[in-house]
């Protein structure tokens, strides 16, 4: 019999196409957003799951779906899901990485660049038809990009691929703070400096967000973070939402803490801090880092080939390349 799966989004036909030649397949081309119950109906008898940001995946969800074997998550970050809850049940998680990082990196630079040189609000200015006479001196006159120290909190590979950025394209001073210092040869090929936290929320004149959630990053850059910025410095967050404390950044962008923000990710997003909606000098995009089409396609046959080998078939059976949690088969 062929395993069955559950693909919790609407993909790509050909990626459809292809769950289809190995799998039983329940998915989902309406794109509707289903809550825990229905999610937990429709994982009845699934022994894998396509899973996106989207979902929860915690102990009590597997406890109610003990068929589930392998959870295939289409994004590298998988804070939705509870890994070491999978790990014990003998759940294999798997991410998609590498594939999204050079597509994201571009993001974080256009988002900072965007936010740096008051893109959005301008545009908005335009659209607005309040554009009535040529500005000279101070219209819209933002932070330079070029030249400035670019601030990378968290230096996963693609904060490293925004250092290449920075420092190669745009000659600016990059420096970061991660949990542990890059060995000297990737940090002479990023041509970053290590400094502490401190050090780079004082001397950022654009810090980048990267670093991936968990409890220890949780409001990692709240109001006492914030005070320690520059006035003209901007902030990006790319990672994830609860990394910034929101209702904190609407404060101090108000109160000309900082210059700007712009943000690709919020806390409880699809919802947003109505207060970040009522602040001017910021870029607000909806989670889109790694949605280049050709990105987002190599992020789905990558989730399908770890499924696919986490179910035990093709030329990777039992040995999906990006696993997460390769120990779950242990507790088998
Ligand atoms: C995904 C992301 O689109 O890869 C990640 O971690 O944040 C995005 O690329 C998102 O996780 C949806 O699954």
């Amino acid at each position: 019999m062929r395993p069955s799966v559950l693909a919790t989004r609407a993909t790509f036909p050909d990626i459809a196409v292809r769950l289809r030649q190995h799998f039983d397949v329940e998915d989902n081309p309406a794109d509707e957003i289903w809550n825990r119950d229905e999610l937990v109906r429709r994982l009845q008898g699934k022994q894998g799951v396509m899973s996106t940001g989207s979902e929860r995946i915690d102990a009590e969800l597997l406890d109610a779906c003990p068929q589930l074997k392998a959870v295939c998550n289409v994004g590298v970050g998988y804070n939705n899901i509870d890994v070491a809850a999978c790990t014990t049940r003998g759940v294999l998680v798997t991410n998609t990485p590498d594939v999204l990082t050079e597509t994201t990196a571009d993001y974080g630079f256009a988002l900072m660049m965007a936010t740096a040189r008051r893109i959005a609000e301008s545009e908005r200015f335009v659209r607005r038809g309040d554009w009535r006479k040529t500005g000279i001196y101070d219209m819209f006159a933002g932070g330079d990009v070029y030249g400035a120290t670019l601030g990378i909190l968290g230096m996963g590979r693609i904060g490293r691929a925004i250092a290449r950025r920075g420092a190669l394209g745009f000659g600016m001073q990059v420096i970061y703070h991660n949990r542990s210092r890059l060995p000297a040869d990737l940090e002479d090929m990023t041509g970053a400096r290590y400094v502490d936290k401190a050090t780079l929320l004082r001397e950022s004149d654009h810090l980048i967000l990267v670093l991936p959630y968990s409890p220890d990053s949780h409001h990692a850059i709240g109001a006492a973070e914030l005070a320690q910025m520059k006035p003209q410095a901007t902030l990006t967050n790319i990672a994830r939402g609860g990394i910034v404390d929101d209702a904190a950044l609407a404060h101090a962008l108000r109160a000309g803490t900082i210059a700007a923000a712009g943000l690709d990710v919020f806390e409880g997003e699809p919802a947003i801090h109505p207060d970040l909606l009522a602040v001017p000098n910021i870029v607000l995009t909806p989670h889109i880092g790694s949605a280049s089409v050709k990105t987002r396609h190599a992020m789905a046959a990558l989730a399908i080939d770890n499924l696919i080998a986490a179910l035990g078939f093709g030329p990777r059976a039992g040995r999906p390349s990006t696993p997460v949690n390769l120990e779950a088969l242990g507790a088998r």
